[in-house]
């Protein structure tokens, strides 16, 4: 069976996760080559940063780490037994952006990255060659080998407050993601959230036969706005994603009007989503009833009563309390979107 996710960083690697317990994989690692089934992660790129010189891609790095065994869970980034020398001589310098933290260990993926990158080599063949060391077992597929990065336009955080009772609206600036959610932890508001250079990316290799091949297409509960729909900013993904034989099928990133983890209500709010699994359920769309939208299928936490007009909704547990938690999930997901998972 081949089966497509779209995910972003932590919670789409949680996920998938159980996709593969679901499918008889072992989570970590690579397991078996024999198994009969295929797993792509169409991994968003939009949090992609240059720092110091070199490439971070936290959404492909923690995908990689968490499917390869080498992620810290309590961080959910990065790698575990971390240690921050490099980032303490880095502040020693006074080189900014301190706020942003590199671990040593860490570091040597993106020097690897980097390298391979000024070397010529696609985003695509530099994960590859990552992978040939993590072998998550599942092909991880950045969105586009373009350079997208997401920018949060928010009130300037530097802008004096000019004369008090002018009428100016605030100085507006364009920050970084990661600026935007590390540096001030999503808490400026957001006037919009723009993956800059989608436009003008193309999906990357693999992609679109991946949706087109796949039994079984899934949105693992990753951020709605910054994560999967980053993805689908890609020309041709959304058209693919419509186009597919497979089922496609939708998992709430969000529980009793919350998200689960991460920020996703600062995202949402930015494009005026309400943060429920039902709005977010029609944002995404009714690939039958709607000429822009994608889902067959919509998973909700048992209990919520969901309404997605041309959507089947389900519910069922959504905590990622753990891997069997996380496969009986997908095993919903999956049978939900019409492959049946024995
Ligand atoms: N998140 C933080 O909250 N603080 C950090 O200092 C930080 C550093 C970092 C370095 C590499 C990396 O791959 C991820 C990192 N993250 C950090 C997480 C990252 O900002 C988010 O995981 C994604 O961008 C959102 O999914």
């Amino acid at each position: 069976m081949k089966v497509v996710v779209v995910a972003g960083g932590v919670g789409g690697a949680r996920f998938l996760l159980g996709v593969k317990a679901a499918l008889g994989l072992p989570p970590i690692g690579e397991g078996p080559t024999e198994s009969p089934h295929e797993i792509s992660a169409l991994v968003n790129t939009g949090d992609d940063v240059w720092m110091h010189g070199l490439r971070i891609c936290p959404d492909l790095d923690t995908c990689m780490y968490t499917l390869g065994g080498g992620i810290d869970t309590a961080r959910g980034w990065g790698h575990e037994g971390e240690t921050w020398t490099v980032k303490e001589e880095l502040a020693a310098y006074g080189a900014e952006p301190s706020w942003f933290g590199l671990g040593d260990k860490d570091i040597a993926t993106h020097l690897i990255r980097s390298r391979m990158l000024r070397a010529g080599y696609p985003l695509s063949a530099v994960t590859e060659a990552l992978c040939d060391r993590w072998r998550p077992g599942v092909r991880l597929l950045p969105m586009t080998d373009d350079r997208v990065e997401t920018h949060v336009v928010v009130d300037d955080p530097d802008a004096d407050g000019g004369a008090s009772g002018t009428d100016a609206t605030p100085a507006r600036k364009a920050l970084h993601f990661q600026e935007w959610w590390v540096r001030y932890r999503a808490e400026l508001p957001a006037h919009s959230i723009v993956p800059v250079g989608a436009d003008e990316a193309v999906a990357g290799p693999g992609v679109a036969e991946a949706i087109a091949e796949a039994d079984a297409v899934l949105f693992a509960p990753s951020n709605p706005v910054v994560s999967v729909g980053s993805v689908l900013a890609i020309p041709g993904i959304r058209e693919a994603l419509r186009k597919t034989e497979a089922g496609v099928v939708g998992i709430s990133p969000i529980i009793g009007n919350k998200p689960l983890r991460g920020m996703a209500d600062a995202c949402l709010a930015a494009i005026g989503v309400q943060t429920s699994a039902e709005a977010v359920g029609r944002h995404y769309g009714s690939r039958q009833t709607s000429e822009d939208g994608l889902l067959d299928g919509w998973l909700v936490q048992s209990g919520e009563s969901v309404d997605v007009p041309g959507v089947a909704v389900r519910g069922v547990p959504l905590l990622m309390s753990g891997v069997d938690a996380t496969a009986k999930m997908a095993k919903a997901a999956l049978e939900l979107s019409g492959v049946d998972v024995d």
